[in-house]
């Protein structure tokens, strides 16, 4: 028939969610069937994500999602980038280590001593950030972890092993190891796209290149539920894993609903991803000087943007004022804050200061305070001004974009989680001069939804077909610039 469903599992940095998503023609509808909070936890070795916690609710809902939905077509997982697990056979070497986690400092040293940056870019087109998956693997060899691997699999990967049996590197994710070579070719209607493992990057490395394996791309089947998974989640029928933009901002791009070339976008949630979509990668020196990426997209498109340090600035601070034990609720905060009238202090949200977990509003005070700027007094102040420094840096980034690029911006959609934020909505306008259409909120899961849905004949076309059905979906909330 020509309408089914289909079940996204979606890992954010902050939660996770599994999604049921309804498509056919002219239609398409999500509802969340499970939402769970993704808690890292660091033990005497350093800060890792709680991947058996993950698991255990990825697999309660699915569970729920073959309960709601026996007739359910497939499922797909996606997840932030960079990390892995690895494993020698069946069994995991290790809890996978969070990106945040300090340990990689000395990998970026070696690394560039072995190959210096100019010439990783050339070839991987990625922006610098310290926890790279390259740099990863680097400070593990160093320290003895790859003793015994035999395969390396990216988080959305490890899940989908544990699921089906199967080892594979889905592309748009292997992007972000900074191991693949990024195509500069002209596609054929489609991206230039991501090559393959970097076999003389990786052998430069040091790195054994029998731990990477086969890519696959979005839209390819990993393969079936293992019998005994079947059985735990109460699947009555076969039920296929299929593989989609594994990378969270990749699902999450394939659902912004850009009309034309001269749309930006800014996927907002724990980080920000802000840039635009190319056919093929921007490799200038300009290009790297500005630390801006080329990410793997879907369809073999390029996700041409920079990281900007996002919404973790506020949930850290949420956090620290918990801990402290004056808890706040974030509507009332964002409230306040957009009641705020006298002067704002604007700071630059990237300083990697604020990379690492821990007392964020110290660390924002003694930034304001190093670089002459007024330091904010109350908690109100300080979100304002959160909020105020991320949509300055959302609107330079937006011009860099363009200017690099050579793309004309004329709207910018904000989706994720960030685009529930009004004040940061209506600033990202003021501060661009440019309409903004704000949401879809769950804009990654629709993302997943969607390549699933292609896969199974669901839905047809190019991307710009399926950002159509989401924008009759999900009608954006609009924002006019004012001075
Ligand atoms: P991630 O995928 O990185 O886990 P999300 O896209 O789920 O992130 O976005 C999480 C962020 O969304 C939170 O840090 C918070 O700032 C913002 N957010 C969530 N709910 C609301 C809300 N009701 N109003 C404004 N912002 C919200
Ligand atoms: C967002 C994200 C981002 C990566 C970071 C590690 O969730 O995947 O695109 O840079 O996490």
């Amino acid at each position: 028939s020509s309408a089914g469903t289909v079940a996204a599992i979606d890992l954010g940095a902050s939660s996770g969610r599994v999604m049921l998503g309804h498509v056919g023609h002219n239609e398409l509808r999500l509802r969340p069937v499970a939402r769970f909070p993704n808690l890292p936890v660091r033990t005497i070795d350093g800060l890792h994500w709680d991947i058996l916690d993950l698991y255990r609710n990825v697999l309660a809902g699915l569970h729920s999602a073959v309960r709601e939905e026996p007739g359910l077509r497939s499922a797909a997982v996606d997840s932030w980038a960079v990390d892995y697990a690895l494993l020698s056979g069946q069994r995991m070497l290790g809890n996978p280590f969070h990106y945040r986690d300090e340990r990689t400092a000395a990998g970026v040293e070696s690394t560039h001593a072995l190959v210096p940056h100019a010439e990783l870019y050339a070839g991987n087109g990625l922006q610098f950030l310290p926890f790279n998956t390259l740099y990863q693997l680097a400070a593990e060899r160093q320290a003895g972890g790859l003793d015994g691997a035999d395969t390396m699999l990216l988080i959305p990967d490890l899940l989908g092993f544990w699921l089906t049996g199967e080892r594979v590197a889905e592309r748009t994710n292997a992007s972000t190891t900074g191991l693949l070579t990024v195509l500069t070719g002209h596609g054929h209607g489609h991206g230039s796209g991501h090559g393959e493992w970097d076999d003389a990057l990786i052998a430069r490395l040091g790195l054994p290149r029998s731990i990477f394996p086969g890519l696959v791309d979005p839209g390819s089947r990993i393969g079936s539920l293992l019998p005994e998974v079947a059985h735990e989640i109460g699947a009555v029928s076969r039920l296929d894993l299929v593989a989609v933009g594994s990378h969270d901002t990749a699902s999450a791009v394939v659902a912004v609903p850009m009309r034309d070339e001269n749309a930006a976008y800014i996927s907002s949630g724990t980080w920000s991803l802000v840039g635009v979509e190319l056919n093929s990668p921007v490799l200038t020196e300009e290009s790297r000087a500005a630390n801006f990426t080329n990410e793997g997209g879907v369809d073999g498109r390029v996700r041409y943007l920079r990281n900007v340090m996002g919404l973790w600035l506020l949930s850290e601070s949420m956090r620290s004022w918990d801990l402290e034990g004056v808890a706040f609720e974030l509507p009332f905060l964002l409230a306040q804050a957009a009641q705020v009238t006298g002067p704002v202090t604007v700071f630059d949200v990237d300083d990697p200061a604020f990379l690492a977990p821990g007392d964020m509003p110290a660390r924002i005070r003694e930034h304001c305070a190093a670089h002459g700027l007024a330091v904010p007094a109350t908690p109100v102040d300080l979100v304002r001004s959160i909020i105020e420094s991320l949509a300055t840096k959302y609107a330079s980034t937006l011009r860099a974009a363009s200017e690099l690029s050579g793309t004309s911006i004329r709207t910018v959609h904000i989706v994720g989680g960030g685009s529930q934020n009004e004040l940061l909505c209506q600033l990202t306008a003021n501060l661009t001069g440019l309409p903004v259409l704000a949401g879809p909120v769950e804009a990654t899961a629709i993302g997943n939804v969607l390549i699933q849905a292609r896969a199974q004949g669901l839905a047809h076309g190019s991307l710009e077909a399926l950002r159509t059905l989401v924008a009759q979906a999900y009608s954006p909330r609009h924002y006019e610039p004012h001075a």
